[in-house]
């Protein structure tokens, strides 16, 4: 069962991302040192693992230029003891070099593996707007209707075998999908993913599959079909899903993911004020529930990683 053994539940925090734009959030980090400082906050609010992308400091425009990283990765492993998770998804316009730049060089502890190639619709968003806070945003979000989002079995292997082989960088499994978990478990099939793994089921990217209850369960009793004890189930869920769903999948013995990345908001037509608020409140209600929040050092033991000195920041 996916259910972690300690009975801890691992919140990671998803600061940035590529989703959203400046024009959408003033809270939205952008710049290294917006980056860091959110970070550090969202680790002291019980975030035990932090999931970075970075961004162009000018514009906000989602960058893979290792230079912007190394300007916010040491700080964070300075001043925090969380669980560096860098992006290998990057954004939809990047090539796969572009996006393994970062991760190959920082060798962190933890990096996304997005498990197939998809749509991935962020065009909607453009029309709650009217006026930009900067030219590429709206290009950037409606021209996500002709994008794919490549991730082939090729390009997994190779990421597997470059980051996860040769670094021991271990994997935030993204599956959008069902038909993700069966991809992750051919790689299962041949060892080249290893227990025990971290799989994250994401809902309500249109493109994936939709933020109902009936699909988290089926999503998670895929998974215990596939898997067994061989995993570690954290749920995320786009947007005003965000609380339920991650409610929701601890109450059946997952992990859960928030940040600024995955919901700008942090109730009904409220944005939030900062990724350490939305840690925050997921922090508050499963603790009422009477769940237990994992350390960053229990969360290295449950995903057996290789530890925070073994980076390259
Ligand atoms: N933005 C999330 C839905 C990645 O960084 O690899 C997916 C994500 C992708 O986190
Ligand atoms: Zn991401």
């Amino acid at each position: 069962m996916a259910t972690a053994k300690s009975g801890k539940v691992i919140i990671s925090c998803a600061i940035t991302g590529s989703i959203h734009t400046p024009t959408m959030s003033d809270a939205l980090p952008i710049t290294p040192d917006e980056i860091a400082t959110q970070a550090i906050e969202a680790a002291e609010a019980g975030a035990a693992i932090l999931h970075l992308h970075a961004r162009d400091p000018k514009d906000g425009r989602p960058t893979p230029d290792p230079a912007v990283y190394m300007r916010f990765l040491p700080r964070i492993k300075q001043a925090t003891d969380a669980v560096v998770n860098i992006t290998t998804g990057g954004s939809v316009h990047m090539s796969l070099e572009e996006r393994l730049a970062a991760p190959l060089l920082a060798k962190p502890e933890m990096c996304s593996l997005n498990m197939g190639t998809m749509n991935f619709g962020i065009f909607p968003l453009a029309d709650h707007y009217t006026s930009w806070k900067h030219d590429w945003e709206q290009p950037y979000l409606r021209g996500s209707d002709d994008f794919i989002f490549r991730n082939t079995f090729r390009d997994i292997e190779r990421i597997l075998k470059t980051l996860g082989e040769e670094h021991g960088t271990r994997f935030e499994h993204e599956c959008y999908d069902i038909g993700h978990l069966y991809n992750l478990a051919h790689f299962v099939d041949k060892k080249l993913v290893k227990p025990p793994f971290f799989v994250q089921s994401i809902f309500g990217i249109l493109g994936g599959i939709g933020a109902e209850p009936q699909n988290l369960m089926f999503m998670k009793e895929t998974a215990d079909r596939l898997f067994g004890d061989g995993y570690r189930w954290s749920v995320l869920a786009a947007g005003r899903f965000q609380m339920p769903f991650a409610t929701h999948a601890a109450t059946m013995g997952g992990n859960v993911r928030v940040g600024l990345e995955d919901s700008l908001f942090i109730g009904r037509g409220q944005l939030a004020v900062s990724n350490a608020q939305q840690v925050s409140k997921i922090r508050r209600i499963l603790e009422e529930l009477g769940h237990t929040i994992a350390t960053p050092g229990e969360a290295r033991d449950i995903l057996a990683l290789k530890g925070g000195d073994q980076v390259a920041f």
